[in-house]
């Protein structure tokens, strides 16, 4: 079984203003379909691991031989990542009610996200002790340690340089916009 590109809920200008069109699409058809070509690629010589899903590849990269694993690492966790974060998403005034418990902490992850430096996710986080705000490099992610991503955002540049070019907060306080808190509440 070969990992696919999964299809957007939405059209890619569905999220404009907040985030334009033609990142959407280049993120979309460009960046992601990258992920997953080199992930399929990467898996090619390894019959044995391509019947395991993202998931299960991602929280045991021990197990994936050496000569692979950084590549399902970058690009697996790619491929995991931009799923997810696709499915954070809607046309903004159609994602439902926003969670109390989650804008509490937004100040937060915004302040994480804009400090974040190079390129990485910043997420809000579900384990034992509650909520929590972390950020990972390149395209690490929570379940890599056991945590459950709630919500996540990209801070590549890819994901708005487009649109926003060095206004990085601007980008963040938009997403805000675009949230599909109805997607979120079942991973809450
Ligand atoms: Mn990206």
């Amino acid at each position: 079984m070969k990992h696919e590109l999964p299809k957007l809920a939405y059209e890619y200008n569905a999220l404009e203003p907040f985030f334009d069109a033609k990142t959407m699409e280049i993120h979309h058809t460009k960046h992601h379909n990258t992920y997953v070509t080199k992930l399929n690629e990467a898996l090619e010589k390894f019959p044995e691991l391509q019947n395991k899903t993202i998931e299960e590849l991602l929280t045991d990269l021990n197990s994936v031989p050496e000569e692979i694993r950084t590549a399902v690492r970058n690009h697996g966790g790619g491929h995991y990542n931009h799923s997810l974060f696709w499915q954070m998403l809607a046309p903004a005034g159609k994602g439902g009610e926003p969670i109390p418990e989650i804008l509490a902490l937004k100040e937060n992850f915004n302040k994480e996200a804009t400090a974040l430096f190079g390129s990485g996710w910043v997420w809000l986080v579900k384990d034992v002790s509650g909520l929590k705000v972390i950020k990972t490099p390149l395209q690490d992610n929570p379940i890599m340690q056991n945590l459950t991503p709630v919500l996540g955002l990209d801070i590549w540049e890819h994901a708005y340089y487009l649109k926003y070019q060095n206004r990085r907060p601007e980008y963040i306080e938009a997403f805000w916009n675009v949230v599909n808190w109805n997607f979120i509440k079942l991973r809450f």
